[in-house]
């Protein structure tokens, strides 16, 4: 029989691709799964200027080209596996599109980068008090919540013309196959999921002038959403019924899916654009310590919960490569990151969960300026400004862990760092020694990986409870496991108490 292949379309901030994952030896002792990129693509912001000579400048997705990379990509991989058995959407969490009465697109998803929910949860929280948001939704504090974005488009002509809101893997899967749901994994990031019930928090939304009618109905991961349209199969080069499964369509999701863990006391770093840092658990954890940690609660897959701290992540050096080639200057990552190896490490650290490291910019002299406003010697050079960046980065995995695992109440033994921060062995040696713990290391592509998993058991090539998917995800892998260094925990706690107080000092 021909080895079953699904289409994994992951969508992450920096790039999409389109990846065909074959599972091996199904029904055997020995499945595992073979991952090959088909298509990738540049994926970011799109700066837009807005109404009249003084309108401002809104910052977008660009989802027609992100659709014509995703059918590019689907005609590659059908044509490769022969015929697919499937397609799984994920993208990045809470950005939407809204469709008008007629199902159209009402213009372009709006970036989470941008400025326009500036000061609107301190307004949200005046009609809902943040600890009541939180003791329902779970959800972390970020100002780009998608409760957040609406609240700030109220007023304008585009979201009273909508009649319906889909997440972006949602909008894609509604064009695939014509049916319109939420997928709940994604839909937990929105700030307006119960994260007790899994169901909408509908009295929220009213409260907070959010029609309600513009909320799909909400579907597990794991099911069929419906077939690829007979007219684009056909253009696919799919003569056959194409099934979409829905999948843990918020790629944070679908990577915890495919960390390569075996038990219970492992935290993970999602290690991408952003870095998700945390712990995979059974229920949520709502306490008022948890809120003021902001330490959110995400659906995972099969009921599981993702409680995790956002870190700024990879965007901060990324932003930094793109500053330096802008201004003319040498800024291969590779040759960048062998000089950081190479110069001291925990110098100067700074904090990069600062909202000053959001919006797209010249992120070297943000860190300067943070460098400056603790009291620390900037960094004199790129390949410092780039160790600066990798020791924050660590530093703040090391924070996350430690929290996570004292507010949980769950003992952690190992870190597996997945995504593609995997290729960044300077990180990943960093990682180890700021944690005090064993790093293991890989997928790259995680999310591809458990969109695939997730599918192949939806489908029914695969059986079992998430341990099992785990550990056909983990056969076809090749792990690397990074030893932390016992001499270096009194250096990373002098850094996490230097950074402490400097902080405290700035508050006063
Ligand atoms: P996302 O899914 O959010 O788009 P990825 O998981 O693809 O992000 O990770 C992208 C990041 O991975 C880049 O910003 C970069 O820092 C890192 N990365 C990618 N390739 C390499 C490499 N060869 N060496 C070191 N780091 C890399
Ligand atoms: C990572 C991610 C993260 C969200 C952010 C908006 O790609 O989905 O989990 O918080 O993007």
């Amino acid at each position: 029989p021909p080895v079953p292949a699904f289409a994994a379309v992951d969508l992450g901030a920096s790039s999409g691709r389109v990846i065909v994952g074959r599972v091996l030896d199904a029904g055997t002792d020995g499945a595992r799964v073979d991952l090959h990129e088909v298509t990738r693509f540049g994926n970011g912001p799109v700066g837009v200027p807005r109404g009249g000579p003084d309108g401002g400048t809104r910052l977008h997705w660009d989802v027609l080209a992100l659709w014509r990379g995703v059918l590019d990509g689907l005609r590659a991989a059908n044509r490769e596996a022969g015929a697919l058995a499937g397609v799984g959407v994920d993208s990045w969490a809470v950005d939407h599109g809204l469709l008008d009465a007629d199902g159209a697109l009402l213009g372009n998803p709006v970036h989470y980068r941008d400025a326009r929910t500036a000061g609107v949860p301190e307004r949200v929280f005046a009609t809902v008090p943040a600890a009541e948001l939180y003791a329902r939704t779970g959800l972390q504090v970020q100002p780009f919540n998608t409760v957040f974005q609406l609240v700030a488009a109220q007023g304008e002509a585009q979201l009273a013309a909508a009649r319906r809101l889909l997440l972006v893997p949602d909008l894609l899967g509604a064009w695939l196959t014509g049916e319109q749901v939420a997928e709940v994994t994604n839909a937990s990031t929105t700030g307006l999921l119960d994260a007790s019930t899994r169901t909408w928090a509908t009295d929220l939304a009213v409260r907070l002038g959010v029609d309600t009618a513009l909320l799909p109905p909400l579907r597990d991961p794991g099911r069929l959403l419906g077939h690829v349209r007979p007219d684009l199969a056909a253009d696919l080069g799919h003569h056959t019924p194409l099934p979409v499964w829905t999948v843990g369509s918020h790629d944070t999701a679908s990577a915890v899916v495919a960390v390569p863990a075996q038990g219970e006391d492992f935290a993970y770093v999602s290690c991408g654009t952003w870095s998700l840092v945390g712990l995979e658990l059974p229920a949520p954890v709502l306490s008022e310590e948890s809120r003021t940690a902001n330490f959110t609660n995400e659906a995972g897959v099969d009921g599981t919960v993702r409680y995790l701290k956002n870190v700024m992540g990879l965007w901060v050096l990324s932003e930094s490569v793109r500053t330096w080639h802008e201004a003319g200057l040498p800024a291969e990552l590779p040759d960048l990151l062998a000089a950081a190896a190479r110069v001291p490490g925990l110098t100067t650290v700074v904090d990069l969960d600062d909202p000053a490291f959001l919006p797209p910019g010249d992120m070297p002299a943000r860190i300067a300026a943070a460098a400056d406003a603790t009291g620390q010697t900037p960094p004199q050079s790129q390949a410092e400004t780039v160790r600066c960046i990798l020791d924050s980065l660590a530093l703040a995995y090391r924070r996350a862990v430690r929290q996570a695992s004292a507010l949980a109440d769950r003992e952690v033994r190992v870190v597996h760092l997945v995504g593609g921060g995997v290729r960044n062995t300077l990180l990943c040696r960093l990682t180890a020694d700021a944690t005090g713990l064993p790093v293991v290391a890989g997928p790259v592509e995680g999310a591809a990986l458990g969109n695939v998993l997730v599918q192949a058991r939806a489908a029914g090539v695969l059986d079992g409870d998430l341990a099992a998917l785990r550990a056909v995800g983990a056969r076809g892998l090749a792990l690397t496991r990074y030893e932390p260094d016992p001499q270096a925990e009194a250096r990373w706690r002098a850094a996490e108490q230097r950074l402490a107080g400097a902080a405290v000092a700035l508050a006063r």
